[in-house]
């Protein structure tokens, strides 16, 4: 039995990939600078690996921003845009391809946009459902392909230069085709497939020649609803590269998910090996046997590659043993379910955790360790590994018993759970004619999102506080004069609704994770959201309750400073949820129904100190539908429920808003529709209001605010602009649904952008206020 990885973090110690790029790109430190310190990550990696006992290093893992990127740049697709004429792709061109020319910016919930007027970066979509964005090829019928090898190449001499022999790792044909876009409308990239498997057949021949025995081809399609014709294509693809390059044995590897009904394709290909995710697919196993031949290498992924925890070694060992004895050592490997790029480096820095917590846990490097112990374990008998076994029986029996993690109030209370908890007392047409009265507010209210421009000067106080080096008492004074001045100047435009504009909080996830019991920080753990970017996601170890109230005192001394509404502002359960690392001994769902109760806690607190509107942000919701179809009613279901447990303690007058800033609708309205709220703001102004045609086929209930301010225009857009959008959004919706507000939070933003927009908006809304209603 041997140990694989299929992916390392490449982040690096201390962010080092990070601060290489951004000085990089900051004109600090140049080409030649770059490339060494990523040569000594990929080395330090390697180096990691090799001596955690890992068999097979995977090499080609390593990306400069990200490797779907790579991918389009090894087959030559570059988009006609970008002038290039031929040869290697250089660090500018690659750049400016993966942030377009003038850099690229994301908003407060991650939606990604570029910035300025140079040219366009590639559009940037999430990587399956992980937190990870990709750059999505963009590919053209008729497109030419060409290989370039180096990046590949290089990177398996460097390795083997260093006296270590890798497995390198490419991404499929049939995913890199599936996962790209194009332009043409109705043009299918999947169709390039001939064009494309003559370039993927000289690059396994290229590996063959340098020295390579195996490659890892990941094509996690596999783990998608495939059509027939699909499932044909990747039958087709791998006979053809099998034929091609006999002297490289391919594993292939799909992960996040169950074969499924893709299985009898993956097992009956003509490779070598194939890769199972047992932790998100344990059925798989019992089913690849039936229908593998036996001399199939299988890669069982035992070891959570998605998740903080520490495995149950003797409970994996249970279920391997049986399969090493009836296939035989040498036709086993043991590898964590997918890449380690999801996990943080490594647990032995992270001094700061709880320690009772902490050895609940194990990161990229900690799973490697347990890799390397079920391996010996299975090669020497578990008698060999005697104390190591032990010591991961005793944390898994630890964790179980903790009082850390188990709240009997809390389980109690969701277990009283009753459908009428979910349930607003009152019909939204009853509700919004009381909330009407109460708030008399104009036809087309304007409002923001929520956040205000995060400053260099609040960041630096934040900051300062946290090292201990501003007093809790001056950090508090210069939050109230921000939260003052902002609401000043909203009234001063003239906004109907107001914010405090969240100056006090870090991350809309980790304000609120801080405030609940059951989270716990970390100082180091960061994970690659996107290029440069990366993320800490708390860690959910426990029963989530809220001791005390996390927001009414901030949201009490804004509406001290007014008469206009101010909106009592939270993010909601499933965001939560989706953005931490969360429990694997309770269904997500139960710990999102535990989430949902202490957001309801607060809402019932911020109706009780008069707040009159409460936003609840899902900027998160969509992104959590499962991968397969089949799959989406039940999330929908429990995910609805939660925002809607979240929302419903209040009275009819009180006001429910929620955000989300994504575009595509047309999948789940219906479900939006059943949260509920009584207005909902989106991101419309990108696709100037064409999103709304989602809800034309469905008339949605209840009033929305589509964005007219796309906050990640180059420039602020004059009033004519957004007048012009809400009458598009008149023609589509009734204007008495209305509300006017820009398509995202404003914490990315400078005031000089800020400041003028929110002018113009309000302007533009007193227009279409005439123009709409005659009023
Ligand atoms: N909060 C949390 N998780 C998230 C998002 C969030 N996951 C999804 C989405 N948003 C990801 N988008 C981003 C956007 C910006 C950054 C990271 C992910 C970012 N990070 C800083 C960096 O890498 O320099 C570090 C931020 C920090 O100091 O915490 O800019 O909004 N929980
Ligand atoms: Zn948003």
């Amino acid at each position: 039995v041997t140990v694989a990885a299929l992916g390392f973090p490449r982040i690096g110690p201390q962010r080092r990939l990070k601060t290489a790029l951004e000085t990089h790109w900051a004109g600090r430190l140049d080409a030649e600078g770059l490339r060494t310190e990523a040569a000594a990550l990929r080395a330090l990696a390697w180096r990691r690996q090799a001596d955690l006992g890992v068999d097979h290093v995977p090499s080609n893992d390593f990306s400069l921003y990200d490797h779907v990127l790579d991918t389009a740049v090894m087959v030559g697709a570059i988009p006609e845009t970008y002038g290039w004429t031929g040869g290697s792709v250089d660090l500018p061109l690659y750049f400016a391809m993966a942030r377009g020319t003038q850099g690229r910016e994301t908003c407060d919930h991650g939606c990604a946009h570029d910035v300025g007027t140079g040219l366009p970066a590639l559009e940037m979509t999430k990587w399956f459902d992980t937190n990870y964005h990709y750059l999505a090829p963009e590919l053209v019928p008729g497109q030419a392909f060409q290989l370039d090898a180096s990046r590949p190449i290089d990177a398996f001499l460097e390795a083997k230069a260093q006296g270590i022999h890798t497995r390198p790792v490419i991404l499929g044909p049939v995913t890199f085709l599936k996962l790209a876009k194009s332009k043409v409308k109705d043009f299918q990239p999947l169709s390039l497939l001939s064009a494309l498997l003559p370039v993927y057949a000289q690059l396994l021949q290229r590996l063959a020649a340098a020295g390579a025995d195996w490659v890892q081809i990941d094509e996690p399609c596999l783990a998608l609803d495939l059509t027939d014709f699909e499932r044909g294509e990747i039958r087709r693809a791998y006979g053809v590269l099998a034929h091609a390059a006999p002297r490289i044995s391919i594993l292939l590897a799909s992960y996040f998910g169950t074969y499924g009904d893709n299985l009898a394709t993956a097992a009956n290909l003509p490779v070598e090996g194939l890769h199972l995710d047992l932790v998100r697919a344990p059925g798989d196993l019992d089913a690849v046997k039936a229908l593998a031949r036996d001399s199939l290498v299988l890669s069982l992924g035992v070891i959570d590659g998605r998740n903080v925890w520490r495995a149950d070694l003797e409970a994996i060992l249970d279920r391997v043993e049986p399969v090493v004895a009836t296939r035989g050592p040498d036709r086993v490997i043991l590898a964590p379910s997918c890449s380690l790029l999801h996990t943080p480096l490594d647990l032995a820095i992270e001094t700061s955790l709880d320690p009772e917590v902490s050895q609940w846990l194990a990161f990229a490097v900690q799973k490697l360790e347990e890799l390397s112990i079920l391996a010996k374990a299975l090669n020497h008998g578990r008698a060999s590994v005697r104390e190591q076994l032990a010591a991961s029986s005793a944390a898994v029996a630890a964790r179980r018993a903790s009082p850390l993690i188990h709240d009997p109030a809390v389980q109690a209370r969701t277990k009283a759970l009753t459908p009428a908890d979910a349930e607003r007392a009152t019909p939204f047409a009853e509700r919004i004619a009381l909330q009407q009265q109460r708030l008399a507010l104009p036809p087309l209210p304007t409002t923001t999102i929520g956040s205000f421009p995060q400053t260099a000067a609040v960041r630096q106080a934040r900051a300062a506080h946290a090292k201990g080096q501003l007093p809790d008492a001056d950090y508090e004074a210069f939050l109230r004069a921000e939260t003052a001045r902002a609401v000043a100047w909203q009234q001063e435009i003239g906004l109907d609704v107001l914010v405090h504009g969240e100056f006090e909080r870090n991350d809309m996830v980790q304000y609120f994770g801080e405030r609940l019991t059951g989270f716990a920080f970390t100082r180091h753990a960061w994970v690659q959201s996107y290029g440069s970017r990366c993320v800490r996601p708390p860690i959910l170890y426990g029963d989530v309750s809220r001791p005390a109230p996390m927001t009414v005192e901030w949201w009490a001394y804004a509406q001290s400073l007014t008469d206009k509404p101010m909106k009592g502002m939270l993010t909601g359960p499933v965001t939560i949820l989706q953005w931490s690392f969360v429990r694997d001994d309770i269904p997500r769902s139960e710990t999102c129904r535990q989430i949902a109760l202490a957001v309801r806690d607060e809402v019932v607190d911020l109706e009780a100190a008069g707040a009159a509107i409460i936003q609840i942000d899902e900027a998160a919701l969509r992104e959590g539908l499962p991968l397969r179809r089949g799959d989406w009613d039940g999330y929908l279901a429990w995910a609805v429920e939660a925002f809607r447990i979240a929302a419903s303690g209040v009275a009819p007058q009180t006001q429910v808003h929620t955000h989300m800033c994504y575009s595509e609708f047309n999948d789940i309205i219906a479900a939006i529709g059943a949260m509920d709220a009584d207005v909902i703001s989106i991101e419309t102004a990108r696709s100037k209001m064409e999103l709304l045609d989602a809800f034309e086929a469905y008339a949605y209930p209840a009033q929305i605010g589509p964005g007219v301010y796309d906050i990640h225009a180059p420039r602020s857009p004059g009033a004519a602009e957004m007048l012009d959008l809400l009458e598009r959004a008149g023609q589509r919706l009734s204007p008495s649904q209305l509300w006017v507000n820009p398509d995202c939070g404003l914490k990315t933003r400078r005031w000089e952008e800020v400041e003028p927009a929110l002018a113009n908006m309000v302007a533009a809304a007193k227009a279409a206020r005439a123009a709409l209603t005659g009023a």
